[in-house]
């Protein structure tokens, strides 16, 4: 199966003694099954081995086999101490000068002599001789782990094994294949190579999540004959694949489900514009005791059951008080990358997000709404605004639900999703509310975005999900916009969709994804243009969300 040459991995593993392991951050069920699978096997081999994380692992990830073992404080101690032993001299001072170069460390005894035998130093100073990077496409992706030991990777070996399209090459060696599923499958290979044995139904477990969790439950498009192959030989040697889908697919968490029932209930859509789009709240988070990371990849389930959409945005408030705004398109017509580049973002053309600082939540949703609702606007100006979403049609029983089932509730507060099972939708609420105009539409259109907008949307820009991507996605690059000074009425912003298009680094605008939507991008740039028009799912349903999660 091996196809990759792991001769220069093996042999610095083999020369190192102890190695620093580490996850991208924040981590997924990939880096972290490559992580812990590498701190089970390398110990088996004698090396003591270190796996650090500055941000937590997600609980659905706690029942990885010694995830408990990862360290979460990035202050990686690689200061040079000398130590003197004072205990038959004293102590009374203590001075340093530098000079040529050189430190010069004086120590004053309060009697007696300071011989070289009190003299030691700490092995604390060598206490990692090799960096094994997974699944890291980038440094900065290891978060305050690199940030706060920048000398540690000047000084150390740097083993960097991933399958991101855009991987840096940061290392000393790199190992980097995009052609492979997930970073697990490359470490099965990898051990493969070096010692099977090595493989025991812990560490088999952690590849499989690994390649479960990449491959979506071998259902996206990366899921290779090869992928399979891994599978079954991985359950061949004891992973508990029924324990990995589990916990990760079939545990939820209650907060989780309120949380999502939260984002499903605030659900708006605009069809005229064929957009749809959803915000959750930082009072959303607090009411329903979840964090920002229990959205997970919510984004995606709106996305599939918005089949006619061609905007989908999920807006999240911040505890630092910013927006968080995720953008997929389902369609090359419109450049999510480019939307988001108005407001400080990035992406790529399908999946993009932005930061917008300094404006309250519900402005700087607004913001973005009237913006998008706009470049629509002009580029659908001759479609007829009558057909409606399926969306559209089932969300009213889902509004009108609280109010059957909980009467007593002063408040049309979004029921958590858990008792929606109970009553099953259609029988208790009678069907059909007016659906409440989702769209404020606080602004009117602003001329001047439609009549310098079509020069660039009438380019139809080369399809990047046609080939696997190797190359980084060449997009666009839009007039970088202050997003404070952001303003419909400001030509300035006006003129920004007419700037040349050139060549940027992906990596940089890498960084306003999650890696919710890293992932995303991988899967998309792997559909044919047919396969990403294929996005029916089934209507918005609460008990729908709980069986399948
Ligand atoms: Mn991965």
């Amino acid at each position: 199966m091996a196809s990759i040459d792991f001769s220069p991995a093996i042999t610095a593993i083999e020369q190192a003694k102890n190695i620093l392991v580490l996850p991208s951050s924040p981590p997924d069920g990939d880096s972290l099954g490559s992580a812990l699978a590498f701190y089970l096997a390398l110990q088996k081999k004698g090396k003591n081995v270190t796996v650090v994380c500055a941000d937590p692992v997600p609980d659905a990830y706690k029942f990885l086999p010694d995830s408990q073992s990862i360290e979460a404080d990035y202050n990686l101690d690689h200061d040079f101490i000398v130590k003197v032993d004072v205990s038959q001299t004293g102590f009374k001072n203590l001075q340093y000068e530098v000079k040529d170069n050189k430190v010069n460390i004086i120590i004053t005894p309060e009697h007696g002599e300071i011989k070289p035998e009190h003299l030691s130093i700490d092995q604390e100073s060598s206490k990692f001789d090799l960096i094994i990077t997974v699944d890291t496409a980038e440094l900065k992706q290891l978060g305050k782990v690199y940030e706060s030991n920048l000398d540690l990777f000047e000084k150390l070996t740097v083993l960097n094994i991933d399958h991101h399209p855009s991987n840096a090459q940061f290392g000393q060696i790199n190992i980097v294949n995009p052609d492979k599923a997930s970073t697990t499958l490359m470490l099965t290979e990898l051990f493969q190579t070096y010692d099977m044995s090595l493989i025991d139904s812990d560490i088999a477990t952690l590849l499989l999540a690994g390649l479960i969790t990449d491959t979506g439950s071998f259902q996206n498009s990366n899921t290779t004959p090869e992928a399979f192959d891994a599978a079954a030989l991985l359950i061949g040697l004891g992973a508990r694949q029924q324990e990995i889908i589990r916990h990760i697919y079939k545990t939820k968490e209650l907060h989780t489900l309120r949380l999502w029932g939260r984002v499903l209930s605030n659900i708006q859509t605009d069809y005229d514009h064929k957009m749809v789009w959803s915000t959750v709240s930082q009072a959303d988070f607090k009411d329903t005791n979840s964090k920002e990371s229990d959205i997970g990849d919510i984004i995606d389930e709106l996305l599939s059951n918005a089949p006619e959409a061609e905007v989908v945005m999920l807006f999240k408030e911040l505890s630092d008080g910013a927006t968080h705004v995720s953008m997929r398109t389902t369609t090359d017509e419109v450049n999510a990358s480019k939307i988001a580049q108005i407001f400080g973002g990035g992406g790529h053309r399908r999946a993009a997000g932005a930061n917008i600082l300094d404006q309250e939540f519900t402005q700087a949703v607004q913001m973005v709404l009237d913006y998008v609702k706009n470049e629509q606007a002009e580029r659908l100006q001759a479609v007829a605004p009558a057909k409606a979403f399926a969306l559209a049609e089932t969300a009213p029983a889902v509004e009108a639900m609280p109010v059957a089932v909980a009467p007593a509730e002063a408040m049309p507060e979004p029921m958590p999703a858990v008792e929606t099972v109970v009553e099953p939708v259609a029988e208790t609420a009678p069907a059909v509310e007016a659906m409440p105009e989702p769209m404020p539409a606080v602004e009117p259109v602003v001329e001047p975005v439609a009549e310098t907008a079509p020069a660039v949307e009438a380019m139809p820009e080369p399809m990047p999900a046609v080939e696997p991507v190797v190359e980084p996605v060449v997009e666009p690059v839009v007039e970088p916009m202050p997003t404070v000074a952001y303003d419909l009425s400001v030509p300035a912003v006006v003129s920004a969709p007419a700037a040349e298009p050139e060549a940027t680094d992906t990596a940089e605008i890498d960084q306003y994804l999650t890696k919710d939507e890293d992932n995303f991008m991988e899967d998309m740039n792997k559909f044919t243009p047919d396969q990403t028009t294929q996005t029916q799912g089934p209507d918005i349903d609460f008990s729908d969300y709980l069986r399948r999660h």
